[in-house]
C-alpha cells in the first residue's frame, strides 16, 4: 500500500499548494492528512464548486489547484469542466484526484453498492470523453513521483484538467483515531429511532445518502417494521429533499419526511426554497456537523444554524432541537401541522461498525414503494 504522505510530497514538489474537494471513503486515508499537510485546504460543499474555486485560484495565482472527489462527483464537475475549464473554452490546468468506486479490474467490476455500478463502469470513458489525461494507481504503484510530475506537466502544457484515478485500498491509514460511541451522547441512529417512534406506516420517508439510509434500513429490520414507504437515496447525494418534494406535491394528503444530512443539504442548498413550498413536507436535518459516512470530515454545519436559513428560505415552521427528549414532541407537532416544517436536530458523529447494507435489488424496492404509495 502507498503511504499517503508520498503522494502529498509529490504534489508539493510540483509547487501545488492549494487543495479542495468533497470527501470520499475510498480516499479518506489520504484526505484526512490534508489539514496538517497543506497550508490551504478547503472542504467544498459540491465537487462542481470545488472545480470552480480551482478556476478562480488559477486565474489569480497562475498555479493549478488540486481537487479530490469520489467518482460519483464527476456528475457535479462535468458542467464547469466542459463549459469552462476544457481547452476548447478557457483551458484551465488542475489536478483531479478521483476515488474509483465500482472499479473495473481487467474485464470485471469489483462488487460495490448498487449506486456505484453504472458510475464505476463509465468513469474512465467519461474522462476520455472530457479529454482529461489520466493515470490509474493502486496499492502496488511505486512511481508516484513520476506519475504526478508527468500529469502536472501535461496539465500545464495542454492547459487542461488532468486526473489521478485511485483504486480501493490504495493508501495506508496513518490515523490513530478511533470513533468511540459513548453511550450518553446523541447519535444519528438514536435520532432516527426517536423519530420512528412517532411516525406510522402511512408516513413516507425519503432518506439521504450514506449511513442515514443504512441506519433507517437497519432499524426497520430490527423492529420488524415494513420499509415499503421508505425511499433510500443511496446515490445522488444532496437530492433527497427534492425527491421528497416531488412526492409531496402529488401525495398532498400524506406527510412526507426527508431525513437529510448536513453535507448533503449543503451540496444543493438552494433547493431549500423549493422544499419549503410543500406544506405536507417535514424536512429533518440530522446535523452531526460532519461527512460522517465517509470519514467524519467537518462541514459548515459546525458554524451554520440551518434552522434560521430554512426559515429565511420560506419554511413556515423551523425548529432547532439539541436534546433527545425534545425530538418526539417536535415531530408530533410537525405531524399535525398544516404548514411546511423544518427540524434541525444536532447530534454527534459516529456509527456502529456492524451496520448491514440494504438489499441490492433497487428495481424491486422501487416497485414496492410505488405500489404502497398508491394505497
Ligand atoms: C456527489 C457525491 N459526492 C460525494 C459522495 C460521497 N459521500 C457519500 S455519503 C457522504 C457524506 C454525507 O454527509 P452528510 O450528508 O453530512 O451525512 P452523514 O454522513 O454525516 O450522515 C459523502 C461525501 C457521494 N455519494 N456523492
Amino acid at each position: 500500500m502507498i503511504n499517503p504522505d508520498t503522494l502529498i510530497k509529490a504534489i508539493k514538489n510540483n509547487n501545488l499548494n492549494f487543495i479542495t474537494g468533497v470527501p470520499d471513503s475510498l480516499l479518506k486515508n489520504l484526505t484526512n492528512r490534508f489539514d496538517t499537510k497543506f497550508k490551504r485546504h478547503i472542504i467544498s460543499t459540491n465537487e462542481g464548486s470545488a472545480v470552480s474555486f480551482a478556476i478562480g485560484y488559477y486565474l489569480s495565482s497562475k498555479k493549478p489547484a488540486v481537487i479530490y472527489l469520489q467518482n460519483s462527483g464527476l456528475g457535479n464537475i462535468i458542467n464547469p469542466i466542459t463549459s469552462l475549464a476544457h481547452p476548447k473554452v478557457y483551458g484551465i490546468p488542475m489536478l483531479l484526484i478521483i476515488g474509483w468506486r465500482g472499479e473495473i479490474q481487467g474485464l470485471k467490476q469489483i462488487a460495490d453498492e448498487p449506486q456505484h455500478r453504472k458510475q464505476g463502469l463509465i468513469t474512465i470513458d467519461q474522462l476520455k470523453l472530457l479529454n482529461i489525461p489520466h493515470k490509474i494507481i493502486n496499492s502496488k504503484t511505486r512511481n508516484i513521483n513520476q506519475i504526478i510530475n508527468n500529469l502536472v506537466k501535461t496539465s500545464k502544457i495542454k492547459q487542461c484538467p488532468v486526473a489521478l484515478v485511485v483504486r480501493k485500498n490504495t493508501f495506508i491509514n496513518l490515523s490513530k483515531k478511533k470513533t468511540n460511541l459513548k453511550k450518553r451522547l446523541l447519535f444519528r441512529e438514536d435520532v432516527i429511532n426517536e423519530i420512528l417512534r412517532v411516525t406510522n406506516s402511512k408516513n413516507i420517508i425519503v432518506s439521504t445518502t450514506g449511513m442515514t439510509s443504512r441506519e433507517l434500513y437497519e432499524i426497520r429490520k430490527k423492529n420488524k417494521q415494513n420499509n415499503f414507504m421508505d425511499f433510500l437515496t443511496v446515490g445522488g447525494m444532496g437530492h433527497a429533499s427534492q425527491i421528497a418534494a416531488g412526492i409531496a406535491m402529488n401525495k398532498n394528503k400524506k406527510k412526507v419526511f426527508c431525513f437529510d444530512g448536513d453535507g448533503a443539504l449543503l451540496m444543493h442548498m438552494g433547493s431549500l426554497g423549493i422544499t419549503a413550498k410543500f406544506n405536507n413536507l417535514i424536512h429533518i436535518l440530522i446535523n452531526n456537523k460532519a461527512h460522517d459516512s465517509v470519514g467524519g470530515q467537518p462541514t459548515l454545519g459546525t458554524i451554520f444554524d440551518f434552522s434560521k436559513i430554512a426559515k429565511i428560505c420560506g419554511y413556515k415552521n423551523s425548529i432547532l432541537v439539541k436534546k433527545k427528549n425534545e425530538i418526539e414532541k417536535v415531530v408530533k407537532k410537525a405531524l399535525i401541522s398544516k404548514k411546511s416544517f423544518f427540524i434541525q436536530i444536532n447530534c454527534e458523529k459516529g456509527f456502529r461498525n456492524n451496520l448491514s447494507r440494504p438489499g441490492r435489488d433497487m428495481k424491486k424496492r422501487k416497485l414496492l414503494f410505488i405500489k404502497n404509495l398508491q394505497n
